[in-house]
């Protein structure tokens, strides 16, 4: 064989031996090195008790629009494609409403299993779907990745006097189970887009595998920053 054909041979081989090393090194999705990177599709769930706000949610952040009573519940399966902009890259959300399947929780099961996020939903004027939240919280342990995104949502946070869990009672849950924290409004759309953004920010640096520490996104951080913080005012969210 000619010099040329082995080297080119090794050559491959450290390069294959590259690829392997970093798909080990940043355990997440399919592609890590390929500028289509940004076209990765991005498993998001939505969860939580029936009527917190899933539905309302979703078409709030894809449509802009809040329709006053529950949507259809028999919807089953079904996903809205999203693109958002984080920085200069384009990520794709795959967002899966789980219409219907609150009842019968082991439907969902092997679905946790390739989602990369999951945003948990109560409703703040539903004491029931807020400790609800811990049978959600230990499903997800157990079959959901290790590494997916969680983000707990407290949401009609525009409820006003009807609201019976506090900001504070989230913000404890979420601290106690190490996932960060937001109250949503479907109906105003207040920090809507945001959840969803802080999503698609924190799926997009594990994926870019930005492991030092300096440049790396801190999705609490962001969300803190960046939230509308619906409680003491409550003047925002009327
Ligand atoms: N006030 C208020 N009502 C909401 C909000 N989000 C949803 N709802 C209402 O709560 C009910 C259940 O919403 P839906 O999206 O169907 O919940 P799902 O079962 O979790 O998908 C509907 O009557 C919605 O209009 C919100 O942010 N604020
Ligand atoms: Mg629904």
């Amino acid at each position: 064989m000619a010099d040329y054909g082995e080297t080119d041979d090794r050559t491959l081989l450290t390069l294959t031996g590259t690829r392997e090393a970093l798909r080990a090194s940043c355990r997440s999705l399919n592609e890590y090195y390929e500028p289509e990177v940004e076209e990765t599709i991005h498993k998001t769930i939505l969860v939580g008790d029936s009527g917190v706000g899933k539905t309302s949610l979703l078409v709030q952040f894809d449509q802009g629009k809040f329709h006053t009573g529950s949507f259809s519940a028999t919807v089953g399966i079904g996903f809205t494609n999203k693109v958002v902009n984080v920085d200069d890259t384009k990520v794709k959300l795959q967002i899966w409403d789980t219409a219907g399947q609150e009842r019968f929780r082991s439907v969902t099961h092997a679905y946790y299993r390739d989602a990369h996020a999951l945003l948990l939903l109560y409703d703040v004027t539903n004491k029931t779907s807020f400790d609800n939240t811990r049978a959600w919280l230990g499903e997800i342990n157990e079959y959901a990745q290790d590494d997916v995104v969680i983000m707990l949502i407290g949401n009609k946070a525009d409820a006003g006097s009807d609201r019976v869990v506090q900001y504070e009672d989230g913000e404890r849950l979420a601290k106690e189970y190490g996932v960060t924290f937001m109250e949503t409004s479907a109906k105003t759309g207040i920090n809507v887009e945001l959840a969803f953004m802080a999503v698609a920010r924190e799926l997009k640096y594990r994926q870019s595998c930005q492991a030092d520490q300096d440049s790396k996104f801190n999705v609490k951080e962001y969300v803190r920053q960046e939230s509308t913080k619906s409680r003491s005012s409550g003047t925002c969210c009327g």
